[in-house]
C-alpha cells in the first residue's frame, strides 16, 4: 500500500512537472525527485501532511484534465494508472474520474501509507 502511494505520487508529479514545465525555472533539470518531494512539500518542513497532498492531487487532476472537462478519462490517466486501478477508482463506473473519486481514492492511498497514524507522511 506504501508503495503504491509513493508510486502513484511520483508518477503524477511527473505528469504536473511535464506539464506545468513552462515558466517553472526554479526546478532544476536532474533534481527530479528533490523536485518531486518540494512540490508535495510546501511549507518544506520534511512531512506531507494531508492538506499538502490533497493540494498537490488538487492540482495534479487540473493538469491531467487535458480538455477540462472536470472528469478524467481513462486516456488522460494512462500514464499513471492502469485498466485495474482506473476501474477500482472509479466509483460510479461512469467510465470517468470525477475530482471526487480521484481524491477519494488518493486521500484512500494517503491514509493507508500513513501508518503512524499522525497525518503526515515523512
Ligand atoms: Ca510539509
Ligand atoms: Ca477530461
Ligand atoms: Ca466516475
Amino acid at each position: 500500500m506504501k508503495r503504491s502511494v509513493l508510486v502513484t505520487a511520483l508518477a503524477l508529479s511527473q505528469v504536473t512537472l511535464v506539464q506545468v514545465s513552462t515558466g517553472a525555472a526554479q526546478d532544476q533539470p536532474g533534481a527530479m525527485n528533490q523536485g518531486q518531494m518540494s512540490r508535495l512539500d510546501r511549507d518544506g518542513n520534511g512531512a506531507v501532511d494531508r492538506p499538502e497532498y490533497q493540494a498537490f492531487m488538487t492540482s495534479a487532476f487540473t493538469n491531467m484534465d487535458r480538455n477540462k472537462d472536470g472528469s478524467l478519462r481513462s486516456e488522460e490517466v494512462a500514464q499513471v494508472l492502469d485498466g485495474k486501478q482506473f476501474a477500482a477508482t472509479d466509483a460510479d463506473r461512469d467510465g470517468k474520474l470525477s475530482q471526487t473519486e480521484f481524491l477519494n481514492r488518493v486521500m484512500a492511498d494517503f491514509q493507508s501509507a500513513d501508518r503512524s497514524g499522525d497525518g503526515s507522511l515523512q
